[in-house]
């Protein structure tokens, strides 16, 4: 008797809903803390006005940003896609089996090529991919598992600050936390170091640090990655105040802003902008604010700075988190380094 292609993706279904399991981080903690938002009051409160970055990732803009990878102008994904085509192999030598934890997931395209690496030398895949879009930490969780019979997954849907703060205990013997795709460019060298520190708290003497970092480059390579001339980008960034309006009751017309970026050379690093095509005032019902914008004023989306190799390492041997391996492009455009907390 033959099994029906019916009843093999039905067994193959209950073996994904087996190694999947899902938390949403940050349903939990509105409730707790019902603090969510009040990000959104100070950075519309202050002059000038500014939005954290995370707002950008809703489904819809985490699809754009799956749009904006690939990009011919965004030099930035296949860059880093190549390296780890390079190094994967030499990462899972290095680290041995070991749980990946990532920061900022997405698709998780790339994870691909590591656990790739991972699988390849025999090791047991456990993946903890963190992301504050549910549907796309869902979706790419499912295709994953479906792709890796031996895979299991713990998604969180947080922010990163959340999750580092409530990862599971390990069922591997190692842990390795990645962070690349230059999301550190997001933080401000403050906010850098107290995130330096949450990742020292969340890994054991020995465990590893993957972080993938943009670098410093001339302005005409930089500056059309993100203006795009589809629009993409446009789009991606106008998409934050469609996320807030649907998260809490607002009324922002998109039409009446304008995305504006530009490479700042002194302090190397992109600035991202929403530009008020006129004066108008905005409500966020849920969190009782009212806004007023003057013709022209901006609202400050996204830092994305650039980095340089040496600075980076010795800021991270500061931590001690010691660059064991550092592989760039033949460009020198972006850097991937692999880094082992050292005991003090
Ligand atoms: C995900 C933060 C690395 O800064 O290049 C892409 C986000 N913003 N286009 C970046 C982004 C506009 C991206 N990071």
């Amino acid at each position: 008797m033959s099994i029906s292609k019916a009843a093999i993706s039905k067994i193959s279904q209950d073996n994904i809903e087996k190694r999947l399991q899902i938390e949403r981080l940050i349903e939990a903690t509105r409730i707790v803390a019902s603090s969510a938002g009040s990000d959104v009051v100070k950075g519309l409160t202050q002059t000038p006005k500014s939005l954290p970055p995370w707002y950008f990732y809703d489904d819809r803009g985490s699809e754009l940003f799956e749009q904006i990878c690939e990009l011919p102008e965004y030099y930035l994904t296949r860059t880093e896609t190549s390296i780890l085509q390079q190094c994967a192999g030499e990462i899972a030598k290095i680290t041995g089996a070991c749980e990946l934890v990532e920061l900022g997931s997405g698709s998780s395209t790339k994870t691909r090529i590591l656990l790739n690496a991972y699988q390849q030398l025999g090791y047991p895949l456990r993946y903890l991919p963190i992301d504050v879009s549910a549907g796309i930490l869902e979706s790419s969780a499912r295709q994953l598992l479906a792709d890796y019979p031996s895979l299991q997954v713990h998604a969180l849907a947080g922010t990163y600050e959340l999750a580092l703060a409530q990862l599971l205990p390990r069922q591997l013997s190692s842990r390795m936390l990645c962070f690349i795709g230059s999301t550190l460019g997001n933080l401000q060298p403050q906010q850098c170091d107290v995130f330096f520190s949450q990742i020292t708290d969340a890994l054991q003497v020995g465990e590893y640090f993957l972080l993938g970092i943009d670098l410093q480059k001339p302005k005409h390579i930089v500056e059309p990655a993100y203006n795009d001339c589809l629009g993409v980008t446009a789009a991606f960034n106008l998409n934050m105040l469609d996320h807030l309006n649907r998260r809490f009751e607002g009324n922002f017309d998109t039409t009446q802003f304008e995305h504006w970026a530009f490479y700042h050379e002194t302090e190397q690093q992109i600035e991202m902008h929403l530009r008020s095509l006129r004066s108008q005032t905005v409500q966020l019902k849920s969190l009782n604010l009212t806004v007023n914008f003057a013709a022209d004023e901006t609202i400050l989306t996204e830092v994305s700075r650039k980095f340089d190799l040496n600075t980076i390492q010795q800021q991270l041997t500061a931590w001690g988190l010691a660059p064991r391996h550092v592989w760039t492009d033949p460009n020198q455009w972006f850097g991937l380094l692999l880094c082992q907390l050292q005991a003090i």
